[in-house]
């Protein structure tokens, strides 16, 4: 059972590495399944020696997080700032959101004495909405495993030092809670998408309690899981549903709200077959059509990639995936290292 969590814990944080390297080429662009097919046959084939493809921000900021979990097992927020903000400034260019460099620079200048406060300050004081919490989450989900309601609030303070909108932190805690249930999950048996986006409505519910007053919907998490519901439910019943469609009804930008449904959809409909996407693995494949529909691809996939990482496990990532990533040894190391300090009861 130690060798099977284990096992997930690479899944899970391999997820968001390949997820993101290998999306990170089509960032910004408009999605195609011809053409990321096509992509994925070169890399998954008769292997080539060719440049790895780098990890941006996504990679760089979950890097930070576990290793705050392995350095601070309590969890440490201020060390969990300063991570960031020197991580940042040894590789400023590894694609980070617009904004939050500018709280990178705040931190820094005021020597960490609020570590809360440049957040709070971004876009007029109302906080981010972007994705930049839920792509990092991974680490979370997998150090709390047995702790909820501890998971629960490091996400939070995890998610509070850049992003501070109420879509910003529930759609980072949506992503550790998807994380959290598929770990859960057999690797050799499906998940009954009903029942996950029930649980995930559920868990939501009791989240979204507090007004969001710039929002007509005070909902929109559960909104949108109820969307990723009925579009899944549709396939059930034999209907195909384009890329199109997905993209308008569920989005696909650095917006968490039009992001983080998304990868979950992403991962529930990659578990069966999807016509163009020619591969027996359901990992693959979760990637690979989670780039497909274009917009933020690597942000997308490594959200995706990491849920369903944490339901298969390792075994399911193949060596011609990770060959042409950067830093696959690094982050087995790092997961490893993680396990190590995860409280198992
Ligand atoms: O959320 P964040 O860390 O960006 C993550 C994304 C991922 O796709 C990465 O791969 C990387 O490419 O960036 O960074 P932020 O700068 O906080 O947010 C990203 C963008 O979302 C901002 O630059 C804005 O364009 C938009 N955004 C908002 N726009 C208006 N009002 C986020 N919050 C707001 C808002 O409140
Ligand atoms: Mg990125
Ligand atoms: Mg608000
Ligand atoms: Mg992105």
């Amino acid at each position: 059972l130690d060798g099977l969590l284990k096992g997930k814990f690479r899944g899970c944080m391999l997820g968001t590495l390949l997820g993101d390297c290998l999306g990170a080429p089509f960032e910004g662009e408009a999605g195609s399944k011809v053409v990321v097919q096509k992509y994925f046959e070169k890399i998954d084939g008769p292997y080539k020696k060719s440049p790895q493809k780098r990890y941006t921000d996504d990679t760089a900021m979950m890097k930070s997080v576990a290793k705050c979990l392995i350095d601070k097992p309590s969890m440490d927020f201020k060390y969990l700032a300063n991570l960031f903000v020197k991580e940042y400034y040894n590789e400023p260019r590894r694609g980070y959101g617009a904004n939050v460099v500018e709280v990178f620079h705040k931190l820094r200048s005021s020597k960490f004495e609020d570590v809360y406060k440049p957040a709070r300050e971004q876009f007029n004081g109302t906080g981010s909405y972007g994705n930049g919490g839920a792509m990092r989450m991974a680490p979370i989900p997998l150090f709390f495993n047995n702790n909820y309601e501890a998971m629960i609030e490091a996400a939070t303070n995890a998610t509070r030092l850049t992003h501070t909108h109420s879509i910003g932190i529930n759609g980072a805690l949506l992503q550790a809670i998807a994380i959290h249930q598929s770990l859960m999950l057999d690797p050799h048996e499906k998940a009954d998408h009903q029942i996950y986006t029930k649980k995930l409505i559920e868990k939501m519910k009791a989240i979204e309690t507090e007004d969001i007053h710039d929002l007509l919907d005070h909902t929109p998490y559960q909104t949108q899981l109820k969307k990723v519901a009925e579009l899944l439910n549709l396939e059930t019943s034999k209907k195909e549903i384009s890329e199109d469609e997905v993209v308008a009804a569920l989005g696909n930008s650095i917006a968490a709200l039009h992001s983080v449904p998304t990868s979950i959809y992403c991962y529930l409909k990659a578990q069966n077959e999807i016509a163009g996407i020619e591969t027996d693995n359901p990992f693959r494949r979760t990637i690979q059509y989670a780039i497909s529909l274009g917009g933020d691809t690597d942000t997308i996939a490594a959200m995706a990639g990491s849920i369903a990482g944490a339901h298969y496990g390792e075994e399911f990532i193949g060596e011609n995936l990770r060959k042409h990533c950067e830093f696959v040894d690094e982050i087995i190391e790092i997961s490893d290292e993680l396990f190590k300090v995860t409280p198992i009861s």
